[in-house]
């Protein structure tokens, strides 16, 4: 990436938002104003016009315990009612909610009443299972209406999600679950991808049959979906439908403090273990309900939304869940694969349900674009009016693809940059407002401090670049690291004191626009997906024929990153099988381990990985020989042959 930016930055091509989409615009230029003149008092407008306060705050922001914030903490609000119930007191329960499309083309579709009655029943089936405010639900579930339901119906209790992305392994979930110690498992027999029902509970049994049988888990509720054959252990295991069957249909939804958590999201650092990203409830639902108003000027009563994230990510926290339900938005929830049945799968659906926001990954947009235009040709798009991008930096073709493809040449893109951590987007276009820069996710949002500073924390100016850092803090931003303050404060707080370290490299343009420039530290962006080098290292070596592993994100066309990885075998099981079946058993080992999304494109073998005269793996010219490109600095190492060694075997 970085080679390119060059390139990128004499990218000329300007998209002004036309003078019609301006003059309906939600988000206008003076949110920039307001937000400059008084920045909490910003917030605080936002958070009381968007939500509802069960007991009104008087605070905005409390740092005086800092790295850790609290936003609003004497209020106390139910972010399910907020989602749900003030919908349909104000007389929205007859709007939809969420279209579920099932991969077989099966559709269930839920109003705001509807949907408020399932959660009021789901939440009273955890209260029966003896799960309280405060305790942790894991959830491992396919992208279908119930995986909403239950998030909605945890939070409604105080209860704490942690949701657990369904293609990851039972060593995965295992993990998770014991980090979080979590009470519950809500998970559904199988669910639908590529045409095939792939099982979800037998991963949940493996998971809990792991480590010697004891965990923290009572129970597992589990939804029917695939009907696949599934075991049960009997007084564990419960069909969601009974247990539904069995509570009272009524709820009434309590207030919780502001900062009362509401879920944990693992994901990718530069160790091996995953870190339990923590979020809280008043200032996550403000950003996440503010930014998915403003950056995709969702009009709610009449705009069709679509966001094809699992809620497994971040993205489907908080814009499939929480940010549009609080915005009393309309949306479509797909459960399967963009090719099934038929490479159109997508554009059918937006022809279906005449989606008129749509967002999802550059990863997801490179892929279509090989296969042609003429697949998205075959449908009606004229409902789309907005585009949004996440995940990785958009090349500015990829960008222009889906601009003129998919946009009919006049739905703006916005491109917007987060993380996990952040909660809420923190860098897009306003689409009423900004000029369009194919490439550039431009400007930090209303309300949100960014800098991009040198090694030593000095902020850089128009045409430099250096370490993206986020100055202040905002209302959605991480409340910490589950189980571990030292991790928190060590990963984002120590290199630049009281501004947060987010792991980006990024560039100003001429005009002061901001460059996303990719990952500063050992996380490889696989599709849009965090993945630690490390984590996969660690999952290689514990295989019994590997001596030693290095793993590298080199470049790819379509998924931006692929893992590839260099494997030195035991010499005690150097001649069990060939090279060819080594790597093929390694591949398959770290997809067991990890999940499917891990799994290396390529493994080489190797007798030799080039290292400092310290013994650290010099990665970067590992990266070199992965990417065909002529080998970097190669002064610190101890035996400079080796590379031409490995060069050899790889090409
Ligand atoms: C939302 C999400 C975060 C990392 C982040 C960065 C990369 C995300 C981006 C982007 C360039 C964008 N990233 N959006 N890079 N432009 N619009 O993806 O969260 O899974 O935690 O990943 O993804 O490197 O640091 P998460």
């Amino acid at each position: 990436m970085s080679n390119n930016i060059d390139n990128l930055l004499h990218e000329e091509r300007r998209f002004p938002p036309s003078a019609e989409f301006t003059a309906q615009a939600v988000g206008q230029a003076s949110l920039y104003a307001d937000s400059k003149k008084d920045r909490l008092g910003f917030w605080d407008k936002q958070a009381k016009e968007l939500l509802h306060w069960h007991k009104p705050f008087t605070r905005v922001l409390d740092w005086s315990d800092a790295p850790l914030a609290k936003w609003f903490d004497d209020g106390e609000l139910n972010v399910a009612y907020n989602c749900l119930d003030r919908h349909v007191l104000e007389g929205r329960g007859d709007r939809v909610a969420i279209y579920g499309e099932g991969e077989p083309g099966d559709q269930r579709v839920y109003t705001y009443s509807e949907l408020t009655a399932e959660v009021k029943r789901v939440a009273n089936v955890f209260l029966s299972l003896g799960v309280n405010a405060g305790d942790r639900i894991a959830i491992y579930m396919p992208m279908i209406p119930e995986a909403v339901i239950t998030m909605l119906a945890s939070a409604r209790i105080g209860a704490v999600h942690t949701v657990v992305f369904g293609g990851f392994s039972a060593d995965s979930l295992r993990s998770r679950i014991d980090d979080a110690e979590a009470k519950l498992v809500v998970t559904a027999d199988g669910g639908w991808r590529k045409g095939k029902v792939f099982p979800l509970k037998p991963t949940v049994d493996a998971a809990l049959e792991a480590n010697g049988g004891g965990s923290s888990v009572t129970n597992v509720l589990v939804v029917k979906r695939g009907e696949n054959e599934v075991a049960w252990t009997e007084g564990r295991d419960i069909w969601w439908d009974d247990a539904k069957a069995g509570v009272d249909a009524e709820h009434v939804a309590q207030g919780f403090p502001a900062e009362h958590p509401l879920f944990i999201l693992y994901t990718s650092g530069t160790t091996g273990k995953p870190k339990g990203i923590l979020h809280t409830t008043g200032g996550y639902l403000t950003q996440a309900a503010f930014t998915h108003k403003n950056i995709f000027d969702l009009h709610a009563d009449s705009d069709v939304y679509w966001c094809t994230a699992d809620v497994g990510w971040i993205t489907g926290h908080s814009y499939v869940v929480y940010g549009p339900l609080a915005n009393g938005a309309t949306q479509v929830v797909y459960e399967g694969t963009p090719d099934a049945p038929h490479p159109g799968r997508w554009w059918e659906i937006i022809e279906k349900y005449k989606v008129s926001i749509l967002y999802t990954a550059p990863t997801a947009i490179r892929s279509f674009m090989k296969l042609g235009r003429e697949i998205p040709g075959k449908f009606d798009l004229s409902s789309i009016r907005v585009l949004g991008s996440v995940g990785e930096p958009i090349n500015p073709e990829a960008w222009i693809w889906y601009h003129d493809i998919i946009g009919g040449g006049k739905a703006p893109i916005v491109d917007t940059w987060w993380q996990t951590e952040t909660g809420g987007i923190m860098i897009a276009a306003l689409p009423g407002v900004t000029t369009l820069k194919p490439g550039s996710a431009q400007v930090p949002i209303p309300g949100v401090v960014i800098d991009i500073v040198d090694e030593q924390g000095v902020p850089q100016d128009k045409n430099s670049g250096g370490l993206l850092v986020i100055s202040e803090p905002w209302p959605a931003m991480l409340r910490g690291i589950w189980g571990d303050p030292v991790r928190f404060q060590e990963t984002y707080w120590d290199k630049f004191g009281d501004k947060y370290f987010a792991g980006d490299g990024a560039r100003y343009d001429r005009d002061g626009d901001i460059w996303l420039l990719g990952r500063v530290d050992d996380v490889m962006n696989v599709s849009g997906h965090r993945l630690s080098t490390a984590e996969i290292e660690s999952a290689l070596v514990g295989n019994n024929i590997v001596a030693e592993a290095a793993v590298v994100g080199a470049a790819d066309e379509t998924t931006g990153q692929a893992v590839v990885a260099f494997v030195i075998l035991k010499k005690s099981h150097v001649n069990d099988q060939t090279p060819e079946e080594a790597s093929a058993l390694l591949r398959k080992h770290v997809s067991d381990q990890i999940g499917a999304i891990a799994r290396p494109s390529k493994v080489y073998i190797v007798e030799e990985l080039p290292k400092t005269r310290s013994g650290k793996i010099m990665r970067r010219l590992l990266q070199d020989v992965a990417e065909g490109r002529e080998i970097g600095d190669t002064t610190t190492l101890t035996d400079t042959g080796v590379l031409s060694i490995i060069s050899a075997q790889v090409h």
